[in-house]
């Protein structure tokens, strides 16, 4: 599916893009203000944020014709992607994919009574306007996703709360196809749910979610305690709004949608037995279906809701819910893990404090950082960004390709590595909040959201490593000012605290947490539309970064726990091996699209122990594989759909991105025949423009196997990593029959 701009042909041309500014704190938060024309004057807009709304006025660093080096390439690569850095060392980008981000935003505003700035709201439809499938005019889970019931009642909904009129063509459009998918009457539970708290759905309809979970004892392996991270922080405020069957008043225009959404068959709204829809689930929508177990489940808890739950319970419950919430809020100072909990616990906290409690006024004004300004409007992310990330991938890869050496760009990677230090953990989550200890780790995005992640807290101790040892970096850094021993060590105790001890995962690392309950706990599964997501699964990517981070902490500081930390590593390394496919050596990405991405990753943990296509089945099994999914003009092409289907399957059109990732593997796995790497090096060179800039292809990330999501740095950061990778393995001259 293309997108294509068209808010402008229909009367919603952008608001003026020279008026907004990008304030970006030391800590790598994000906010958007939009000045009148008289402050904009002495207000200079960055240059960084011209390129983030595609402005004409945009300096781009000076176009060079006669780029032959492969390295050369890679300088200008960075030269490009240095003027998107902050002063603060991060860059930032919207982190956009998911078209369910900034419903949930829009739709607490609206329950809350909270005022939206009208340029905000304009920036909202075009962006949602701009996402429409361009043949029927609905949306989907994601932004590369088929219409579907739960994507098109929502942005529908979306579009009609910010003030999109009924007879808009946009909404005519988006109605039909409502229509055609059934109506909302088959939404997915959380589309339920949202309706229902809006007024436009019985909460009869909706399957419960009760709040007595979290009074079970923490022993028993169904606690939502040991859910993973993002199910439980969604299902606590869930819980807690649903059993009080919590709605915003009815208004006037929630009335007129309530006639829009369904079938006309189904009106009067009144007539509309929801009980008798609480499994209807459109066909299209459905990517993980209920088990019976869950039904009969739903089915008893839904009597025992009716007829059974005293009063003092659910009140009771309800108090615990919501002191653990208050919990979340103290841990990342009100932003919550991701914007999905986030607007549920916003909505909760307005309940229960009022709309002039120092707790609610801080939700309004963290709200502002999960959104981000493009060209094709304003959208909330899928977090509050990836600063730690992307910043450990921009230190790594630039010295990986040598260019530390370059003084222009010196200050580039000293930005972000004092970026990274600013960023690490320095205090633990309060008491009985189902938290592990965090001091030491790193989080995805800002040290306020507070969420270690494996593979982030791995990938910058690594980063911090590379550069204090560096030769040309490390000599500008004073010895008291770098990272304390005592921080290392906790770093790595917090990765190897992640790392999975069970029979089934041994040696692999999950995302946030060790798994904490059993994979069958899967059937219980309520969100119909993802897969995997009730408890923490090993990942190879989040096992393959830890095992970066470990190696790097141990050639640099040898004497710390050598043996738990060789067999850590030992472990982990089996756990990739084994986590190949026995048949066609690959492996299954479930953060990046997908086998691809997963191969270059495992690759390199593999080669980072010594492990080649040579010497290892592994290594030249995995190499294969990505051989044999090599397209003729030598690049890679791999679709969201193989993460959807667990099968390979490529789009036709090959992509930077991914003919980087399997480059950067079949360099570090040193695949004996260097052609297939030079055609594939020249792909890249070849996509560059003159400036340096490699344009979006294809969207490159995913989660729970069914959601896509953009990480617009990759562009930049891969081909910077496989260009440098072959500059240092053949040599700095031309590639062999290249331009
Ligand atoms: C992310 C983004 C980063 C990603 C990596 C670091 C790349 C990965 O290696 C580990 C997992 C992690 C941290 C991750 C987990 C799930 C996230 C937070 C996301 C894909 C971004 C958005 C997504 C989150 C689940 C969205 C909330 C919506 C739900 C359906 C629960």
């Amino acid at each position: 599916m293309t997108q294509r701009y068209y808010s402008d042909e229909i009367g919603l041309p952008p608001s003026d893009r020279s008026l907004w500014r990008l304030r970006v704190s030391e800590l790598g938060a994000s906010k958007w203000e939009f000045l009148t024309e008289e402050q904009a004057r002495n207000d200079p807009q960055k240059n960084s944020t011209k390129y983030h709304l595609k402005m004409d006025t945009f300096e781009p660093p000076a176009a060079e014709e006669s780029i032959v080096f492969p390295i050369d390439a890679a300088k200008k690569g960075a030269e490009f992607f240095s003027l998107l850095q902050e002063e603060s060392g991060v860059v930032l980008h919207q982190y956009i994919g998911p078209m369910f981000m900034t419903t949930g935003w829009v739709f607490s505003s609206y329950f809350t009574n909270s005022p939206i700035n009208p340029v905000v709201k304009h920036e909202f439809i075009r962006y949602i306007v701009n996402n429409a499938h361009p043949v029927d005019g609905g949306w989907g889970l994601h932004t590369v996703d088929k219409s579907t019931c739960f994507g098109t009642t929502i942005n529908y909904v979306l579009l009609r709360l910010l003030g999109l009129e009924k007879d808009h063509p946009v909404c005519v459009k988006a109605r039909a196809t409502l229509h055609k998918l059934g109506g909302a009457i088959g939404l997915p539970h959380w589309g339920k749910a949202w309706l229902a708290l809006l007024n436009l759905f019985g909460w009869e309809g909706v399957n419960p979610a009760p709040p007595e979970l979290w009074m079970l004892p923490y022993s028993m392996f169904i606690h939502p305690g040991r859910w993973w991270v993002h199910t439980r922080c969604i299902y606590l405020p869930l819980a807690y709004l649903s059993a009080n069957r919590s709605t915003c008043k009815l208004d006037p225009l929630l009335e007129e949608i309530r006639s829009e959404i369904y079938l006309p068959r189904q009106l009067p709204y009144e007539s509309i037995d929801f009980s008798k829809h609480r499994n209807t689930v459109c066909g299209v929508d459905l990517y993980y279906p209920h088990s019976r177990t869950l039904d009969t489940l739903n089915w008893v808890v839904c009597k025992y809701e009716k007829y059974l739950r005293p009063d003092w319970l659910l009140k009771k419950s309800s108090k615990a819910v919501y002191e653990l919430i208050k919990k979340e809020c103290a841990n990342s100072d009100y932003l919550c893990i991701a914007p999905v909990s986030f607007a549920f616990n916003m909505i909760v906290t307005y309940l229960e404090e009022g709309p002039d409690s120092y707790a609610f006024s801080r939700f309004m004004e963290r709200r502002e950082d999960v959104i981000f300004h493009g060209p094709l409007g304003m959208a909330v992310m899928g977090t509050n960004g990836g600063q730690v990330w992307d910043t450990a991938f921009m230190c790594q890869y630039l010295i990986m390709a040598g260019l530390e050496t370059d003084p222009k760009f010196h200050d580039m990677i000293m930005r972000g590595y004092h970026f990274l230090r600013r960023s690490q953990f320095t205090d633990e989550c309060v008491d009985g909040s189902f938290r592990d200890k965090r001091k030491g780790a790193w989080p995805f995005s800002t040290k306020t959201q507070g969420y270690t992640v494996s593979d982030c807290t791995a990938e910058a101790m690594k980063a911090i490593l590379m550069i204090e040892n560096n030769d040309s970096l490390g000599k500008y850094i004073p010895m008291e000012d770098r990272i304390a021993r005592k921080d290392l060590e906790d770093a790595v105790e917090r990765i190897l605290f992640i790392q999975n001890t069970g029979s089934f995962e041994f040696g692999s690392f999950s995302s946030y947490e060790q798994i904490r309950a059993t994979p069958a706990l899967e059937c219980l599964s309520p969100a119909e539309v993802f897969n995997n997501i009730m408890v923490e699964y090993p990942y190879v990517e989040c096992t393959d970064s830890s095992v970066f981070g470990l190696v790097s902490f141990s050639t640099y500081h040898p004497d710390y726990k050598p043996e738990i930390i060789l067999k850590s590593i030992d472990t982990a390394i089996a756990y990739i091996e084994d986590a190949q496919d026995k048949f066609d050596g690959s492996w299954y990405g479930s953060w990046g699209i997908c086998y691809t991405y997963a191969a270059m990753f495992a690759v390199e943990a593999l080669e980072t122990v010594g492990k080649v296509y040579s010497t290892s089945e592994h290594v030249k099994k995995g190499l294969d594989f990505l051989i044999s999914k090599q397209e003729e003009d030598g690049g890679w092409s791999e679709s969201m759909k193989s993460c959807e289907t667990h099968t390979y399957i490529p789009t036709g059109q090959t992509q930077v991105v991914q003919t980087a990732w399997a480059t950067i593997a079949l360099i570090l796995g040193e695949y004996p025949d260097r052609r297939p790497i030079d055609k594939a090096i020249q792909l890249i060179m070849e996509r560059q423009s003159l400036h340096g800039e490699w344009n979006f292809e294809y969207i490159e990330g995913v989660f729970n196997h069914s959601c896509a999501i953009e990480y617009p740095t990759y562009r930049f950061l891969f081909p910077i990593k496989a260009l440098g990778l072959y500059a240092r393995r053949f040599g700095g001259n031309a590639v062999p029959g290249g331009k």
